[in-house]
């Protein structure tokens, strides 16, 4: 029987990236910074896991050096300002099957983390508005991109969750959206279920365990892993 559960936040708790989309946007005319990240363009960049890490790249890939990383640093930080306040404003909800998830595991006595690449303040905005709860309610563990020098698809992200939770990656499930997300999990010597979101559909997912459209859909084979 497996001992936890191990959660990816953007795309796989919610659909968060259009709100992180806008909240980047936002800040690029705030900033007068003349960028735009389309759907499209946003599609592609999301190959490149981290809001900081993405800025950079994008100038890089423009050939520019204006915004400096310092800079960066503070687009970024106003980003996440920005992105906290459209979650309490639009209710970002959760996917179909999430809540029951979480809840049935909970019963079953398992321990749930997050491994996120995204910020411990996006995490916490998003239980806030969907738990009406801190984050450290609802999950036993949170690991979050601003603690790790190596963000998904290395295992980092991951191994910190697992010596966190004081479980074997072979005792736990990682729950993903992206082929990136898998990759890390992957590394990390955890099985992973994929539900592939707006962005990642289409992804490779060869390596996950399980691939379902929503976690409603897994929750049979869950009951038979806790059984
Ligand atoms: C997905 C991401 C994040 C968000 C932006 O994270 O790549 O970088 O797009 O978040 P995950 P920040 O799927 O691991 O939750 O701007 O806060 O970095
Ligand atoms: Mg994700």
């Amino acid at each position: 029987m497996i001992k936890a559960l191990i959660f990816d936040v953007d795309g796989t708790l919610s659909e968060t990236e259009e709100a992180h989309r806008k909240a980047f946007n936002d800040t690029f005319v705030a900033e007068q910074l003349e960028w735009f990240w389309g759907r499209d363009e946003y599609r592609r960049l999301l190959k490149v896991a981290g809001g900081k890490e993405r800025l950079r790249y994008y100038r890089d890939e423009r050939g520019e050096t204006h915004p400096s990383d310092t800079q960066i640093q503070q687009i970024h930080a106003r980003k996440t300002e920005r992105y906290r306040a459209l979650l309490a404003r639009d209710e970002v909800a959760l996917r179909p099957g999430v809540k029951a998830l979480i809840t049935q595991a909970r019963v079953s006595g398992l321990l749930l983390a997050i491994a996120t690449t995204t910020s411990r303040s996006n995490v916490e905005a998003l239980c806030l508005a969907n738990w009406s709860k801190p984050a450290a309610e609802v999950f036993d563990v949170i690991a979050s991109g601003d603690e790790v020098n190596y963000k998904k698809p290395h295992p980092e992200i991951y191994q910190l969750a697992l010596e966190r939770l004081g479980v074997m990656p072979e005792d736990a499930v990682a729950v993903e959206d992206s082929s990136i997300g898998l990759a890390a999990a992957r590394a990390a010597g955890l099985a992973c279920v994929v539900t592939p979101s707006v962005y990642t559909e289409g992804d490779d997912f060869t390596t996950a365990r399980w691939l379902v459209p929503s976690l409603d859909e897994w929750m049979a084979e869950f009951r038979n892993l806790v059984a």
